[in-house]
Parts: structure tokens; sequence; C-alpha cells
């Protein structure tokens, strides 16, 4: 698949960055004169892009995703003056947290008379951070020069590679080349939103001396550049059988059992004020859904009876008890919750909690509980993106905050609440609220979008449908149409279930 269209971060990552250059006046068209000599209908100047901080920002991001990607090991990050250290900069500093080294074109006169400036030992690892290559010829002068330092580089991150035969010169000398953007990349988005025509893709070909290839119209989907709304870890979904021997929570391989014995991802929100109302609503629920969720605290007659029924429905229709409290206080206090007025602890098998509250008070009190036989509880979600319009879990560090705290807590971290999938941990569940076949909006914040979107794009396992049943005069109607277009999409790629 062309990354110009892949449903990632990644293709999303270049097409954004790609739609900002253009914005920014970074692909000029006319008639330029070149180093060889040639008339190009196209010049690419990236110096427009530190005049646009969004811009700046996305470049440097989407290199220290590719350096992370990459697996190359190094102590620091060098760039390359002059064009490449705002990225260089930014990249170390903000989002790979690691030393930033430059190397001068020339060595001071006076003072230490360094070339290289910047925290380095001899053999360290360093990867070098350069804006365009064109023949290589600077980078291997970079390389020489840490060389004589007894400085490692042997992997240069680049925004464009111009194909101009340096990817070539570099692998000689024993260097890897990565690049977010090359030519054929830049031009066949730049046929594909109608920027150059059939007639310039000819000529810039022809000028720039690159293989030919036919001009490809690509059709670039505008609706997917969101990157919050694309999955977080690019990874295909692992089948569900062999997620169910993955995992060593008990919770999870009941949930993922009963996923396959009712062919169910389908969590069904009662958010009803009567104890009766709910009731009926699981009677006639219980049969497609895998988890029937409740807001006991918005139940005016909530009792201890009605709880009763609920075990006993649960266990006798087979679904999970999902009270959706979202506990967020020290863990002193949630313990009290946990046990308190509704004995929460006693009937429900999950609990949301936010991550607010960090991890030792997630850690503690729930494991306490949840490893308990005496308590019904054994397991929490993890609220680690909400569906709400402005929602602060989307400011930068929560949702990964949020992960890290499942990853320390993994005998009790279930899954997670989100709106995509979250991480690449495959025993982990992505429960996702924020689904409606026929509504996108309510008049409080709510947004809505359909399973499609849920858990194709997205990649959640398990969507909870709220009013989009609870509120149709046709429950039962609803509830089938809902189990089966999620189950179809949860597993038309998996082979261990057809
Ligand atoms: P509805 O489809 O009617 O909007 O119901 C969604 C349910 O999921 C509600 O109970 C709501 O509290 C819950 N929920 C949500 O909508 N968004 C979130 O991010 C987290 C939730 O728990």
């Amino acid at each position: 698949m062309n990354s110009l269209t892949e449903i990632s971060r990644n293709g999303a990552m270049k097409r954004n960055l790609l739609r900002l250059m253009l914005k920014a006046g970074v692909f000029k068209f006319g008639e330029f004169q070149l180093k060889s000599g040639q008339i190009s209908p196209i010049y690419i100047d990236l110096r427009e892009c530190i005049g646009y901080p969004k811009l700046l920002r996305l470049i440097s991001e989407a290199l220290s995703v590719l350096i992370q990607k990459s697996g190359v090991e190094y102590s620091g990050v060098l760039g390359v003056p002059y064009a490449a250290l705002p990225y260089a900069t930014f990249a170390a500093g903000e989002f790979l947290e690691k030393p930033l080294l430059i190397v001068r074109k020339e060595a001071k006169a006076y003072g230490t008379k360094k070339l290289i400036e910047g925290p380095y030992q001899p053999d360290d690892q360093l990867v070098i951070i350069e804006d365009v290559v064109t023949t290589g010829a600077s980078i291997l002068e970079v390389v020489g020069t840490l060389k004589a330092e007894s400085l490692v580089s042997n992997n240069v991150f680049c925004i464009l590679d111009r194909e101009q035969g340096g990817a070539y010169k570099l692998y000689e000398a024993g260097v890897n080349l990565h690049s977010l953007l090359d030519m054929k990349t830049v031009l066949t988005f730049l046929y594909s939103v109608g920027a150059i025509t059939e007639e310039q893709w000819n000529d810039i070909f022809v000028a720039l001396n690159l293989n030919f290839m036919a001009p490809l119209k690509l059709s670039i989907d505008t609706e997917l550049e969101d990157l919050n709304s694309l999955p977080y870890v690019d990874c295909s979904r692992t089948p569900l059988n062999e997620r169910e021997s993955l995992t060593e929570s008990p919770l999870n391989k009941k949930i993922i059992s009963l996923m396959k014995n009712k062919k169910s991802n389908l969590c069904l929100a009662i958010d009803y004020t009567t104890t009766e109302q709910v009731l009926q609503m699981v009677e006639l629920a219980g049969p497609f859904v895998l988890a029937i969720k409740l807001h006991a605290d918005a139940i005016t007659d909530f009792n201890e009876e009605f709880t009763k029924k609920l075990v006993t429905m649960a266990n006798d229709i087979n679904f999970i008890i999902f009270e959706d409290r979202k506990f967020g206080d020290t863990g002193n206090t949630n313990l009290l919750q946990l046990s308190g007025a509704q004995k929460i602890a006693s009937w429900a098998d999950v609990v949301t909690v936010h991550a607010v509250q960090g991890n030792d008070s997630i850690g503690g009190v729930f494991r306490k509980l949840a490893l308990d036989p005496a308590y019904r509880l054994s397991g929490v979600l993890l609220i680690a993106q909400l569906s709400t319009k402005g929602s602060l879990t989307a400011l930068p560090g929560y949702t990964e905050s949020a992960v890290e705290i499942a990853n320390n807590n993994r005998d009790v971290v279930s899954g997670f609440i989100a709106q995509t999938r979250v991480s690449a941990c495959s025993d982990l569940l992505n429960w996702t609220p924020g689904v409606n076949l026929d509504a996108k909006t309510d008049s409080a914040g709510q947004q809505w979008r359909g399973v499609d979107q849920a858990i194709d794009i997205q990649q959640n396992d398990i969507v909870i449908v709220g009013r989009g049943v609870t509120s149709s005069s046709e429950p039962v109607q609803q509830l089938k149409r809902y189990r089966q277009i999620a189950w179809d999409a949860l597993t038309k790629n998996d082979t261990s279930i057809h």
C-alpha cells in the first residue's frame, strides 16, 4: 500500500506534512535553473518550513518517529547546520529526549577550537538529522568529521531524499539513509491533489532525471488526516484465539471466551434511572451482548436486591457486569468507594478508572480487591481517551501515560476505554464508547461514529453502544444490528474464528 493512502498515523502524518508544505509555499512552480543546468518546473524550498510553527513541530515529530521505529541505538542526535538544526533541536529536546550535538562547518579559531559541540565520548553512536539529501556528499563530510573524533554515525534521517543518487552513495560508505519523503511520494501527492498536471509531472521527471513512472492519482481521504483519530500503534489485530491464550488476566480470558461463544463484541450502556427499567433492558439485551455497562449512581432506587438479580442474570445469560464509575481519587478513597454504600466490588466484574490519579493509587488498591476471590471485581479498564469534544485526555502525553500505567499493572488492568487502539499489547482489550450508527452528536458534547470507523480504522475490540439501542423503539432489532456489524468488523480477517 502506498504510504499516502495508509490508514495509520504514519500515513496521516505524511499527508499532513505534504498539505502543510503545500500551503507554506515549499513547492514553487515556474522555471528554475538547477545546478545541472537543466530547467525544472518545480523548486522545493524546505527552508520555508521553519516559518510555520505547526509544520516545524510536525516535521520534528515525524523525524523522531522515524528514528524510534528504525530501532537504531544511539546516545545523541546530531543536527547538520544550518538547515537541519531547528528540527534536530526540536526532535532531540521535545520528542526523543536525547542530547543534541552540532558539527561546525569550520573550527573556531579561539577557545576550545572544537568542531563538534555537545556532550560525547569516543565510540558514541549518533543519529544524524538532515533536511534534504541530494548527492549525499555533505553528509559524508560530516560522517568523516565525526569519525575523526571516534564517533559512529551510520544512520541519517532526512525530510526529503531528492533521489539524485544520495542514498546509494551513502550506502556504499556504510551509512543508511532513512527519509520521510522521497520525490515520487511528493509528486504523487501533488498530482493527486491537482497541484501539478500530467505534463508538469512528465517535465519534472525529465528535468530531475528520475526513474520514470506513470502519473499516479491516489484518492487521498481528508477525513483521515486527524492524527488523534488514528490508532496510536501500527499493528494488525492478533487472532482472538491467540489473544485468549496470550492473556494472563482471568478476566480477559473470560471476556474473550464469551466473545467467541456469543459471537459478540458489543457492550450495552444502559443509562436508565430506575432498577425496573434497567432489569427489563438487561433481560432483552443479555443474549446479544458481551457486557452490560451501568452507571449505578444514576439509578435513583439502587438497592441490594437489584444487584442480586443482576448477578444472577449475568451468571445465567453469561455477560460481564461493567460499572462505569470512573474512579479518580486517592487510593484510600477509591477503596472506600468500592466497598461503600453500593458495594461495587461485590457485584461488578470490571470498573473504569481514570489514569489521572497515577500509578500507585491504581495498582495498589484495585489489585487488592481484584485478586481477592471474596469480591466479584476482577479487573479495571483505564480511561486512556474520552469521546467528548475537547476532552483533556487529548493533551500531549496523557494517553501514553495511561498506557504506561497499564503496562506496569498488567495483572489488574484488563484494557482501555479509548477512541482508538492505544497499545500494541494484544492481551489488553480496547473498549470504545461513542458509537452510534444513526447519529453524530448529542447536545452535550458526545461524539459518535460508526462501527467501521471504530473497529476497522481505529482498531478497537469492543464497542460500547448506549442510546443507539436504549433510545430506540425497537431495541432488540438494534441489538441484533449492532452485534452483527461489530462482530463482522472484528472477525473479518480473523482466521482463528472462521
Ligand atoms: P451513548 O452511546 O448513549 O452516548 O452512551 C455511551 C456511554 O459510554 C455512556 O454511558 C457514557 O457515560 C460512556 N462513555 C462515553 O460515552 N465516552 C467516554 O469516553 C467514556 C464513557 O464511559
